[in-house]
């Protein structure tokens, strides 16, 4: 049986002030869910949110590392630093990130393998363009993308990676996957992992939906049978918004 978790993902938001006034707001109301609660949140955030959640349920994430443990990469922030923190995920290749900032499936892999050598659980983000689904390319897209990732992963980590299907028409657009069109790719992913892994960790490895979640969708997505979760970006900044996703 696989425990749902539903992971905020904050992206470029929030002062220290709104975070922790965001994590005392919600911490009694997400209390005693069987849903995994994570909070993937600036850099500057990690601290403060990882104190404010001391002793509830609430799990913190970064939203990117580097692969390397320490060095000459002005603005980057290392595994370790994260460790020293707590933090328990890292989102890694976030479209986002591919889009803006040159991310590439090798350097997912990179940070993938330093994530789990360093005890940090990595949310793992693949999915497709407009284009390449309009094409009939998506499968062999988020394919490509899931082999990359996982090259040399060895089998016994993958049930500390959760992947997150984010097709990208669907991103901070309003456009939503339908919940029927979001469980086929996550089905096709599991297929994936399945030929890499074989069936056990298949039937492990959580796969969460992310694009334009909102309390209103929500109920549906999680209903499907490969659906593990969410990661949520826009819905996941107002407090009364996010206690209804966990609470789906
Ligand atoms: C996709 C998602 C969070 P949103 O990026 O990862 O954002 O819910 O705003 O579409």
């Amino acid at each position: 049986m696989r425990m749902p978790i539903i992971a905020g993902n904050w992206k470029m938001n929030k002062t220290i002030k709104e975070a922790v006034e965001f994590v005392k707001s919600i911490k009694d109301r997400v209390a005693g869910t069987d849903v995994e609660v994570v909070l993937c949140v600036p850099y500057t955030l990690l601290q403060p949110v990882k104190e404010a959640a001391n002793g509830t349920n609430i799990k913190v994430g970064a939203q990117n590392m580097h692969w390397e443990e320490s060095g000459a990469f002005t603005g980057e922030i290392s595994p370790l630093m994260l460790k020293e923190i707590g933090v328990d995920y890292c989102v890694i290749g976030h479209s986002e990130r591919r889009q803006y900032f040159n991310e590439t499936d090798e350097t997912v892999n990179k940070k993938i393998h330093t994530a789990l050598k360093h005890g940090i659980k990595p949310i793992v983000c693949v999915g497709e363009t407009l284009e390449e689904r309009e094409s009939g390319k998506m499968e062999e897209v988020v394919k490509n993308q899931v082999v990359k990732a996982f090259k040399d992963v060895k089998g016994e980590s993958v049930k500390d990676i959760v992947i997150a299907y984010e097709p990208i028409w669907a991103i901070g657009t309003g456009k939503t996957a339908t919940a029927q069109q979001a469980n086929d790719a996550i089905y096709k992913i599991r297929e994936i992992v399945k030929e890499l892994y074989g069936e056990e960790i298949c039937t492990e490895i959580r796969i969460q939906y992310g694009g334009s979640v909102k309390p209103n969708n929500v109920e549906e997505i999680m209903n499907q049978e490969d659906i593990d979760g969410a990661l949520v970006g826009g819905a996941s900044l107002k407090p009364d918004d996010f206690v209804q996703l966990v609470n789906f």
